[in-house]
This record gives C-alpha cells, structure tokens and sequence, in this order.
C-alpha cells in the first residue's frame, strides 16, 4: 500500500469498522444461535426436507429404497452420514425438471450454469425459496459490513447466473439502494461507480480487478472515491489478489461463497474479521468428506465440501458434492455468530492440474503471481501434453524486460510451489480480461486424455 493511499484508506475503515460498536445483524437470533440448538434445528429440517425428497423425487426414494433407508430412519445429523451423494452428474441426467420436489407450474423461477460440457444445469425456486435466498443474502451482506442505506453497485452478470439476482434481491431485503449494473461496459461503470457514490461494490474477484484497471487507465481514482467494501465470489481468488483488489480500490474486500445447485450466493460469507466464511447452518447441512473414500474427515482437515439443503422446497438437495476443496472450523468468532466457518476455497477437484505427477491449483500460482514485481496481476494457464506427460505454460503480462521476468515467475513457480513450468511474457493487455468468471486454464491437451 502506498503511502499517500493509506490514510485515506485507513480512515474509511475505521469510520466503517468501529463507529457505533453495536453489533449488526440482519436475523440476530438465528445468526446468534447456540450451537446445540442450531444442531437441534438443524435435525428437525433435516428430518422434514427427507420425507419431502423421499415422497416427490423418485430418484431419492429409489436411491433411498436400494440402500434400505427410510427418512424416518435418519435420528441424529452423523446418521445422515449413511445418505447416498448427490452429484452434479445426477441433475443433468435428469435434465431439465427430473430432480425437482414441486410442480414446475409452482415455481417462481428458474436459473441454469451452463457447464463446460452438454447440458446446463437446472434449478428451481418456489415463492419461499426466493424469501430465503433473499433472506440469506441479505444476511451475507450485513455479515460482510453491509447496512440498509448503503448504495451497491452490483456488476455480478443477471440473467440465468444465479449471481446478479441474488445479491440484488438480498441487497433490496436488506433495504440499501440497489444499481443492477451487471457485468461489462466496464467505462460506464466506472463513471457511475463515482457518479452515484457506491459504498458497496459486488462483482467476481477477476471483474473487479478489470474495473480497477480501466479506471486507472481512464484517469479515475476510485481509491479517493466512496466505495468502501468489496463482496467479491463465483469463483476462487487468492489472499494475494484480495491484497491487490483492496490496494487499488481503496476497500475491504470480502468473501461471498454460493453454487446454484444449492441456492446461489449467499451460502456463506467472510464477516468483518475476514478470517474465514460462515456457512448458513440453518438452512445447509455442511460435511468435509476425503473425495477419494468419500468418508468424513476430522474437523479442521481439508477435503470436498458436501451440503444437504434443509429447508429448500423446489430441489431438494441430499449430500450434494461439491467438488470445492476447503476445510471447516466451529471455533467462536469474534463477530458473535455461531455459524461454522469454511476456510478460502482453493479450488475445484476438477480444476486441480496434475503437472508430472505434483497437484497443483490455480489459485496457488495466482497466489505467487500476483505481487512478483514486474507482472500484472493477469494471468492464464495454458495445459498441453508432450508424449505421455502434461505440460504447464504460464502466460503473464510485464511491464519490464521479458527475459528477465520469465526466469523470475519460473524459479518463484519452481521454488513455492515445485513445478516445473515454462513462461510466456505478452505485452499489456493481452490477457482476455474478465467480464464475469475468469477462464484460468486453457486445456489444449488431446480431448481422450
Ligand atoms: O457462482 C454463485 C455465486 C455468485 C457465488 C456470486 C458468489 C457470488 P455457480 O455459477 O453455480 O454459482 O458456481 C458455483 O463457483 O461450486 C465454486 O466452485 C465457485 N465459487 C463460488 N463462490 C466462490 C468463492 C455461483 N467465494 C461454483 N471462492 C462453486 C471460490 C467459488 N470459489
């Protein structure tokens, strides 16, 4: 952080931060609640959300049915433990309404992600799935430093990613003043950004980053401006790029996790202490399973995040596998909520590169790129196979001599994370720049392998 921007910086956090020390909540009761009653709560909903599953979705009866598990069986929250995965694999079999509890002439919406491969996934909202989700976010956003009044300029893409409408409906529950922006026109935003005066920016880790840069470009220091937090998500970010996104916008930047299968953002949520997200337990049962066994492991060791939905009418969701890696703490937190916290997602199963035979997420190569002198902090990953082996290609973009900067992202790469990859140094700008999710990877590997 430079000089000149830190006591700007410094003191709209300490206005932010400390003012009235009262504790903000938007549902005090529930987001306070003591873990044995939040546990309580959580196997009544629990119990109701099977028979549900069990009695309008043929696919969780008939798994149900073939493992000899009848709702009624499940009396504590470990045995739901015996409950068989749903997968993502599971929804799209099922395309489009298979897996929904209601009627689709009851439903008030629908949203998809469209996956990398055939068909989008589909999900639904009854009237009070839309309430709770807005309920939730609204919750998220208060959590994050949010307060009704406050102006949000939200650039997370609306339409059918669940991301623009659900921090709109939370923003407006919460009762601030909403900007449906959506994502692109980057020059537009950055006007209205300082015309309208934002507290409150919501927008992908990699979009932000994107405004920051056009408004550097044009001349405008959205550091001198209003904005005051960052509720960034939708895909993983390192601590290194929260640093830079908080250093060049001049706010606190903070962490919204969600998944559509699931509701959308507002699964859980970084609060001010920014130590960790506290998932919703209220409405989502959270587990951390060894992908390979898919056997619980102990608390605070790292593995696939599963979350059993507790209160969703539409779709109901029994051990949904997330394939995000992160791990969980019930530990208290100083903000007085009793929800568990997730740790920083790292990455997806999926999304973990095997670079001669070391694992390797892309957030850790974000985490040494960003801040190395010399580079943007833009950045794509190419994959291709040379005979039997897959080989990694990082392309950044410099500001200085090219030889120079190859040889120091090689040796950091090599030295922090022990891979071997080559380094290709392009000239500013030709890294795509987000407008949503980034695309981290280009796979030009042969599609068979
Ligand atoms: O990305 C929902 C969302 C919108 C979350 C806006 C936060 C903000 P999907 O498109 O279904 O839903 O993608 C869900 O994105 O399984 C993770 O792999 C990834 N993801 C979401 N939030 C985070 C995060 C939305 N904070 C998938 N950190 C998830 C890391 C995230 N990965």
């Amino acid at each position: 952080m430079t000089a000149m921007l830190q006591p700007r910086y410094a003191a709209k956090v300490h206005e932010h931060v400390s003012a009235p020390r009262r504790r903000y909540y938007f549902e005090r009761a529930a987001e306070t609640m003591p873990r044995v009653q939040l546990a309580q709560l959580q196997l009544r909903r629990l119990r109701a959300s099977l028979k549900a599953a069990y009695e309008k979705v043929p696919f969780h009866r008939e798994r149900m049915r073939a493992l000899r598990l009848r709702p009624e069986d499940i009396r504590s929250l470990e045995d739901a433990r015996a409950l068989p995965f749903t997968l993502k694999s599971d929804l799209r079999d099922h395309y489009p309404f298979g897996l929904f509890a209601r009627p689709r002439e009851t439903l008030a919406r629908l949203h998809a992600s469209s996956g990398t491969t055939g068909k989008p996934t589909v999900v639904g909202y009854t009237a009070a799935d839309l309430a709770t989700w807005a309920s939730l976010m609204a919750r998220s956003l208060a959590c994050a430093g949010v307060r009704p009044g406050d102006l949000i300029h939200n650039a997370y893409g609306y339409g059918l990613f669940t991301g623009g409408l659900g921090a709109h409906y939370g923003a407006e529950r919460l009762g601030t003043t909403v900007v449906p922006m959506s994502g692109g026109q980057t020059e537009r935003q950055v006007a209205l950004l300082q015309d309208f005066g934002a507290r409150v920016l919501c927008a992908t880790p990699s979009y932000a980053l994107n405004i920051a840069e056009v408004a550097e470009r044009e001349g405008v220091d959205l550091r001198e401006g209003s904005l005051a937090i960052g509720i960034f998500g939708a895909e993983p970010w390192s601590e290194a790029m929260r640093a830079e996104i908080e250093r060049r916008l001049g706010l606190k930047a903070i962490d919204l996790y969600g998944l559509s299968e699931i509701m959308g953002p507002g699964v859980a949520v970084e609060c001010e202490a920014q130590d960790g997200l506290h998932g919703w337990e209220d409405h989502f049962l959270f587990e951390i399973i060894d992908p390979e066994t898919g056997r619980a492991v102990a608390e605070g060791d790292t593995g696939e995040l599963v979350i059993t939905t507790l209160s969703r009418q539409a779709l109901p969701m029994i051990r949904y596998r997330t394939r995000d890696i992160t791990r969980l703490s019930t530990q208290r937190c100083a903000c007085g909520r009793t929800h568990l916290r997730l740790r920083r997602i790292t990455g997806r199963n999926d999304d973990m590169l095997i670079i001669r035979g070391v694992n390797v997420y892309p957030s850790q190569i974000e985490a040494v790129l960003v801040g190395l002198p010399g580079i943007a902090p833009h950045y794509q990953l190419v994959l291709e196979r040379r005979g039997s082996l897959d080989e990694l290609t990082i392309e950044v973009e410099a500001d200085g001599p090219a030889p120079v900067i190859e040889e120091r992202v090689r040796h950091h790469i090599k030295s922090m994370i022990g891979v071997t990859a080559a380094v290709r140094v392009l000239g500013p700008g030709a890294v795509p720049r987000s407008q949503g999710k980034a695309v981290r990877v280009r796979d030009l590997r042969p599609k068979s392998a």
